[in-house]
């Protein structure tokens, strides 16, 4: 099912958002963290979403098909700084926007950098998604650059967000299948009764 993952549109404004009845499983986290990688990475096609070593790459809303029912969604990293202030403004109300209004959103997997841990941004997130009723996935991102000290030390570290994040590494595949399992689950689920527009 996520191996064929297409790529469907990408939106600058909620207009420009899909109208569908997928549900929508968005992937969150400060600029740079990995979330265009990771999305390449359990789809397995490596060019589906932009990556780049310079932070702020994904600069909308981009929406990616899987299955019959859901949707990915590769949001905008937030936090880089040598952005111009509107342009940063710019997106981070695009982001805001998508979280607080869109309908078909149900899962957030919200990425934090394993080296590390959740900070003042990840915390509002994470306050937005229990708000909304929307499931988090904890993830921690670049795994392969954690000692294992470092490594047995993730559950404490991300305490502030529910505990014990999935550990994951883009370049080692670690983690990948775990979370297309918990993916597989919303596909599977199917569509919510009521039809979701917006
Ligand atoms: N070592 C390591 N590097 C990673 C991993 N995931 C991503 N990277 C690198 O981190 C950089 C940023 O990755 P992206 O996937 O573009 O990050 P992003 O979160 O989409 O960034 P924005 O779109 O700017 O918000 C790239 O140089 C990636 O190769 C990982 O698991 N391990
Ligand atoms: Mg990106």
């Amino acid at each position: 099912m996520l191996q064929k993952t297409q790529f469907v549109t990408s939106a600058f404004n909620r207009e420009g958002c899909p109208r569908w009845d997928r549900v929508e499983i968005a992937f969150a986290g400060r600029s740079n963290v990995g979330k265009s990688s990771l999305l390449n990475a359990l789809t397995g096609k490596r060019g589906l979403a932009r990556t780049s070593r310079t932070p702020g790459r994904t600069r909308s809303l981009n929406f990616f098909e899987a299955g019959e029912t859901i949707a990915l969604v590769d949001l905008p990293g937030y936090g880089y700084a040598a952005m111009s202030h509107d342009q940063a403004a710019g997106l981070a109300n695009l982001l805001r926007d998508y979280l607080i209004s869109r309908r078909n959103l149900v899962a957030l997997a919200m990425l934090i950098d394993g080296r590390r841990g959740p900070e003042r941004e990840e915390l509002e997130l994470a306050a937005m998604a229990a708000e909304r009723g929307i499931d988090l996935i904890v993830i921690a991102t670049k795994c392969d650059k954690l000692r294992a000290a470092k490594r047995a030390a993730l559950p404490k570290l991300f305490a502030a967000v529910g505990g014990a994040p999935i550990l994951c590494s883009a370049p080692d595949a670690e983690g990948i299948e775990q979370l297309r399992r918990v993916i597989r689950r919303y596909a599977d689920r199917g569509m919510p009764g009521i039809a979701i527009h917006g």
